[in-house]
């Protein structure tokens, strides 16, 4: 049994996404980041960066979006959700979901959430970011022109990953057009019927103009 904490439209969207794609019994526990649940004691029990999502797996926790998206693939092999080890892709599979957690989801963290002590320097901050994802945006929207998903052919863990980071990509000045691969692949990912049937409790707008 699954318990994922979640909080609508965090990090935690891709893992509810593949768990119900998996069709895995799983229970959602919701974090109100508004009263900042996520740095309650008791949470900070289970995943003591403070940061949502964590997955109990039998009751024990796991906590970094990319290490519970393939920990979910490889107890559920079957579903194929991840190239096997004797399949080509596996190696890019791994390129890429590393790719994801360490470069464009770090970099959109910084777009958000920008720090620093010169208080003029957030906006400076924030045109810098949005020069840098365009240009690692530009590098997905490349290897999307190859393929129908991120790793080859065949939908991925990566892919749920990489639309809900595309999903929040569209608050980015620039507009999604720029990327006609990308734009094309968020499209036909919203149509996921994971994505769809999980929609109301992520409260995600697919009805935006951009995904339509
Ligand atoms: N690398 C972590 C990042 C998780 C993360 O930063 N989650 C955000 C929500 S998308 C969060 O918990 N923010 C609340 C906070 O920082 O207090 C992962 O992918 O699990």
């Amino acid at each position: 049994m699954y318990q994922l904490y979640y909080s609508p439209r965090n990090a935690s969207a891709a893992v509810h996404w593949l768990l119900h794609a998996l069709d895995v019994p799983y229970e959602l526990i919701r974090i109100d980041r508004k009263q900042q649940q996520q740095k309650s004691a008791e949470y900070l029990e289970l995943n003591p960066s403070g940061r949502i999502p964590t997955l109990l797996i039998d009751g024990k926790p796991l906590t970094e979006t990319a290490a519970i998206l393939v920990t979910l693939c490889e107890r559920h092999p079957q579903k194929m959700y991840m190239p096997t080890i004797d399949q080509n892709d596996r190696t890019h599979f791994w390129q890429w979901m590393m790719y994801l957690t360490n470069t464009l989801q770090n970099e959109l963290m910084i777009y958000f959430y920008p720090h620093t002590n010169d208080p003029h320097g957030i906006d400076a901050i924030k045109q810098a970011q949005a020069i840098r994802l365009d240009e690692i945006l530009a590098l997905i929207d490349r290897e999307l022109s190859q393929h129908s998903y991120l790793v080859g052919n065949a939908l991925t863990a990566c892919d749920f990953f990489l639309f809900l980071l595309g999903y929040w990509s569209l608050a980015l000045p620039n507009p999604l057009t720029n990327h006609p691969n990308l734009h094309r692949y968020l499209r036909l990912m919203a149509q996921h019927p994971s994505i769809v049937a999980t929609n109301e409790i992520e409260q995600f707008d697919l009805a935006c103009d951009e995904l339509k």
